[in-house]
């Protein structure tokens, strides 16, 4: 390399640096679309290229995600999204670290998890591609499908009341809480940057339908609205609001501003910094 290629300023990045060439064998018409579209115009604008950037996921059609960016990334096991991204960032706080998956992974089997991913507040991202049902396994109800959803799986509707992301988010101590529409690529994507910049847990709820078993969630395009407003530093106020709300508000929602995990920025060298971070006694 020339010393005037060394010091050339790096070149902009743009949606296409982080797209990995594999083909999404998302159905047609299925929301992660436009939310894997979002997330590299998302990461084009943050700036810092792939190599520096981790996605971490759990099993579901959402959760095939980070196959199709050219960023490093793990498909692990369901519902484990959350606390392998957690020691990712503890070792290597250096690293952008953005964990996404479905509402069945993250609110079902990994709903512990996301309680305490909320609580512990590491500085990472989490995506929730919401479709209110379990794509990969053929449209089985989950925490967010309504009581009286009728499907062939649950005729009449499983009876039971689903819990809204949003409130148990703030209950469980989230201090960046924001959702957002899978149609609405463009607002997405700038809600996206600023999680990722967030210092801290960033939760984004992305409202993402699954064309192959809800194909009524198309009508969800006319049910979002702008929030009427962000509610900063008062989580009360930030609870009543989302217990008012209609469940379609998009943007930010919630800010707080409290200390984030990891507190240091250099890597880390062995198991026993790990324990130190979290105050592990032998
Ligand atoms: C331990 C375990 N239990 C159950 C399954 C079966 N399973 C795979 S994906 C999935 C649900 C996926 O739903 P969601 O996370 O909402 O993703 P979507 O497919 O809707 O994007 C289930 C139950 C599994 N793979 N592993
Ligand atoms: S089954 Fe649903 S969630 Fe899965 S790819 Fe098809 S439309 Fe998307």
């Amino acid at each position: 390399m020339s010393i005037t290629d060394m010091t050339a300023p790096a070149a902009a990045l743009t949606a296409h640096d982080f797209h990995s060439g594999a083909t999404p064998i998302w159905c047609p018409g299925c929301g992660d679309y436009g939310v894997l579209s979002a997330l590299e115009h998302a990461l084009a604008m943050h700036g810092r290229p792939p190599h520096e950037v981790v996605m971490v996921s759990g099993i579901g059609c959402s959760s095939r995600l980070p196959a199709y960016t050219s960023c490093y990334g793990f498909h692990g096991v369901h519902g484990r999204a959350l606390p392998f991204a957690s020691g990712v960032k503890l070792a290597r706080p250096d690293l952008e670290v953005i964990a996404v998956g479905g509402d069945g992974d993250g609110y079902s089997i990994g709903g512990n998890h996301f309680i305490h991913a909320c609580r512990r507040n590491i500085d990472m991202l989490y995506l929730v591609m919401d479709n209110r049902v379990y794509g990969m396994t053929k449209g089985q109800p989950s925490p967010t499908t309504e009581a009286d959803w009728d499907s062939d799986i649950a005729p009449g509707g499983l009876g039971l009341r689903p819990f809204d992301p949003i409130a148990l988010a703030l209950a469980a101590g989230a201090n960046f809480v924001a959702r957002g529409f899978a149609g609405r690529s463009e607002e997405l994507a700038n809600l996206i940057v600023e999680g990722i910049r967030w210092p801290g847990f960033a939760f984004i709820e992305v409202l993402s339908p699954c064309m192959a078993f809800r194909s009524e969630a198309f009508g969800w395009k006319e049910s979002v609205h702008p929030a009427s407003l962000t509610v900063i530093d008062d989580r009360a106020a930030a609870q009543a609001a989302t217990l008012a709300d209609d469940g379609y508000s998009l943007g930010l929602l919630f800010k707080d501003h409290r200390p984030s995990l990891p507190r240091q920025t250099a890597p880390l060298a062995s198991l026993a910094d790990v324990e130190a971070q979290f105050g592990v006694c032998g």
